[in-house]
């Protein structure tokens, strides 16, 4: 049963119908022209950030959740196509991998309770083991993900390079950081949370400390992203909300509230490092956001290569 909190919450911020009963698109319907012409104007300097983790036997898997690092292998090298030895020759190849092992969007079908997920669909009309029937990633990647993305660096905001593993992030911690930014959130806003965790794996090469006790947005800020008609939200750990969950019944409070109640999407494992090194020498904390899913038919997630340009 979840707590009354979690109860409350999710009344305040449930989406079902909003946007219409046979939505499955969420909050990435608050991505109008108008907020698509916000992201073109906030690129000033045509400077580009990939925010995507390598895929590759490399990748942050350890085994947690049956995830695995891909299994890239070469199914044709070098084959000639003509008599000519030195002539037209092609390669392919072959990638095996989870959808969910490195960074990527989770589907609004990645999650459910009381037998539903987003807008209602009944879990037993939608997944089997033919994927998502509702709320798969290719319904996400019709219009692509973009738009005006905002960086609220949580870590720089209180001094310290990584947020420590236990901290919770709240509304007030998001607010007093895009006060301390001078940022406003808009309707139709990506917002990217960085906590630092990321270098647990990009920079100390430890895996399990990736995988291990992180930092992360609490459940409340579910009000928050509600109240400012965000469309997204992506951050530099491994679930959005911290890992463990403080309550055992209900480890992942935010998915639940964020993927079923609001139909919001989650990006996870974005590499922030860079991005944020140079929002904090410009001052400038907004830019172009492009993240298009892959079309999976089905999918409950996707992997991706997430662009800011400012
Ligand atoms: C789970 O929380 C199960 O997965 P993820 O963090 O990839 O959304």
């Amino acid at each position: 049963m979840p707590s009354r909190e979690f109860q409350e919450i999710a009344q305040r911020v449930s989406n079902w119908g909003r946007f219409g009963p046979e939505d499955e698109r969420g909050t990435l319907n608050l991505i109008t022209p108008e907020a698509v012409k916000r992201a073109a104007a906030a690129v000033r300097r045509g400077r580009v950030f990939s925010l995507g983790l390598p895929f590759g036997s490399e990748g942050p898997q350890t085994g947690v959740f049956g995830r695995f690092n891909p299994h890239h292998y070469m199914t044709v090298l070098g084959q000639r196509m003509g008599p000519d030895p030195a002539g037209f020759s092609y390669s392919d190849d072959v990638i095996h991998m989870p959808l969910q092992c490195a960074t990527q969007w989770d589907s609004l079908a990645h999650v459910h309770y009381e037998e539903r997920i987003y807008n209602g669909f009944p879990v037993g009309e939608v997944l089997s083991l033919a994927g998502a029937a509702r709320g798969g990633i290719e319904k996400a990647a019709k219009d692509g993900i973009l738009s005006r993305g905002i960086l609220l660096d949580l870590a720089r905001w209180r001094g310290v390079e990584r947020l420590p593993a236990e901290s919770e992030i709240g509304p007030e911690d998001l607010d007093a950081a895009a006060r301390g930014q001078g940022t406003r959130p808009e309707s139709g806003d990506i917002l990217l949370v960085r906590t630092g965790h990321i270098q647990c794996f990009t920079r100390d090469a430890d895996r399990a400390a990736f995988a291990g006790p992180q930092p992360g947005l609490g459940m409340r800020c579910a009000l928050w992203l509600h109240r400012h008609g965000i469309a997204a939200v992506c951050a530099d750990n491994v679930a959005v909300e911290p890992l463990p969950g403080a309550d055992p019944g209900n480890p992942i409070p935010l998915h639940m509230l964020c993927l079923r109640d609001m139909g919001m999407m989650f990006g996870e494992m974005l590499d922030l490092e860079e991005l944020a090194r140079d929002c904090a020498a410009d001052g400038v904390f907004e830019f172009l956001f492009s993240a298009p899913p892959l079309p999976v038919t089905r999918g409950i997630g996707s992997p991706i290569n997430p662009l800011a340009v400012k």
